[in-house]
């Protein structure tokens, strides 16, 4: 994490351990916080057509280990922690006690694109699941339990977000996102903001069951009622756009973030990708497009923050590509145990609440408090101030 942060966490835990962890460090007390404000953040992520075994064994929970008492943060590190259900069937192959039997379900014949060959290589691995144990993806439902944590901070401040999925194994969603296309978001199988591509994708999930591949796509989030000036352009590390691609290159699988226009705007002249001032005694400072997708200069600008990523099809492919054995040197097939067909309605999932705690960071780091009163009063001032300015 960066120096200037003022909300920290790390998190910890294997895939098939006994559990995940993540201490959360610099939330103010007295924000209310119950599991209930978290556990439907990881069934979200749980869900999405072309999931695999692995998400029917798992139901995942909360389990608010410290930093709150009577159902409101106290000041003090949070400490969340999801048990692995799986574990139980885990608990030879990841015993940490030294000696006993020798390894079983070790893994040597590293799947090309995850982290098991440049792992065992740099860690000196030759059991790769010493690697993949803790690359697994399934580290973002701890990831996510602290995103929801920040979520809540702030919707308590009058901030709202949503994450879809506008692209999956090349099948595009022919609506146009809006906020009133929550509930059907929500309710999608695959995110998506229409049921007629949300179809077509579905054979292509089946289609890619069936031949053993594996699909990605693009997530959005979107993000709204935030104040102006999140973030800062005085200094690279506090721009505000890098600390959301950072995270968002974080999630596993992530080859490509813009922002707003992104990539489209690099082939357009300037007339036509930035977005007008305008002010009235109503609105105060508006703008009529949002091609920058609310970031200008590492600030946020008051607008929607539009964020957009692009994920790679998952590494563990049933029908596998070719490999090498890392202790036999002989030409193998890539290890195959179950996995997704995909996982980008999850992702989309991940990236909302992740993002969600860069901006809580962000407030932290202008309002910063040691309540919550404190912080939204600051917060309410502020606004004034840019009513007014
Ligand atoms: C995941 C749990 C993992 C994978 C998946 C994400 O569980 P298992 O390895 O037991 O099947 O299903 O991770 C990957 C596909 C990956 O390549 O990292 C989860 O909880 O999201």
């Amino acid at each position: 994490m960066l120096d200037n942060v003022s909300l920290r966490f790390l998190s910890a835990g294997e895939s098939h351990g006994m559990q995940l962890t993540a201490v959360v460090d610099g939330l103010p007390a007295g924000v209310p916080l119950a599991a209930t404000d978290i556990d439907p953040w990881l069934a979200r992520r749980q869900g999405g057509y072309g999931r695999g075994r692995r998400m029917q064994i798992e139901s995942d929970r909360v389990v608010l280990a410290s930093g709150v008492r009577a159902g409101y943060t106290t000041g003090a590190p949070l400490t969340l922690i999801i048990e692995n259900r799986d574990w139980k069937n885990w608990q030879e192959v990841m015993d940490p006690a030294p000696g006993g039997k020798p390894r079983k379900r070790a893994l040597t014949t590293p799947r090309p694109g995850h982290a098991d060959l440049t792992g065992g290589i740099k860690y000196g691995h030759k059991d790769l699941r010493d690697v993949l144990e803790r690359a697994s993806a399934r580290e973002t439902a701890i990831r996510v339990a602290v995103g929801a944590v920040a979520h809540k901070l702030l919707t308590l401040l009058g901030v709202e977000s949503l994450g879809y999925v506008p692209m999956l194994g090349g099948i595009e969603s022919r609506v146009p996102f809006s906020w009133e296309l929550r509930e059907r978001i929500e309710a999608s199988r695959l995110r998506m903001t229409d049921s007629a591509a949300e179809q077509e994708a579905v054979h292509r999930i089946d289609a890619a069951r069936n031949t053993g591949d594996t699909l990605g796509g693009l997530l959005e989030v979107r993000y709204r009622g935030l104040v102006p000036g999140l973030g800062s352009y005085v200094q690279f590390d506090r721009k505000l756009d890098g600390r959301i691609a950072q995270m968002a290159m974080s999630i596993p699988a992530i080859k490509g973030v813009e922002v707003g226009e992104g990539f489209a705007s690099a082939g357009r002249p300037g007339s036509e990708v930035h977005d007008a001032i305008f002010r009235d005694e109503e609105r105060g400072w508006y703008r009529k497009t949002n091609r920058a997708g609310g970031l200008e200069a590492g600030m946020t600008t008051g607008e929607e923050l539009i964020v957009r990523a692009a994920l790679k099809p998952i590494a563990t492919l049933m029908t596998p590509l070719p490999t090498v054995d890392v202790v036999s040197h002989e030409v193998a097939d890539a290890a195959r145990e179950r996995s997704d067909v995909t996982a980008v309605p999850a992702a989309s999932v991940i990236l909302e609440a992740l993002v969600a705690i860069v901006l809580a960071d962000a407030y932290l780091e202008k309002f910063g408090g040691d309540t919550f009163k404190e912080i939204s009063e600051r917060v309410e001032t502020y606004r004034e101030r840019v009513r007014s300015y």
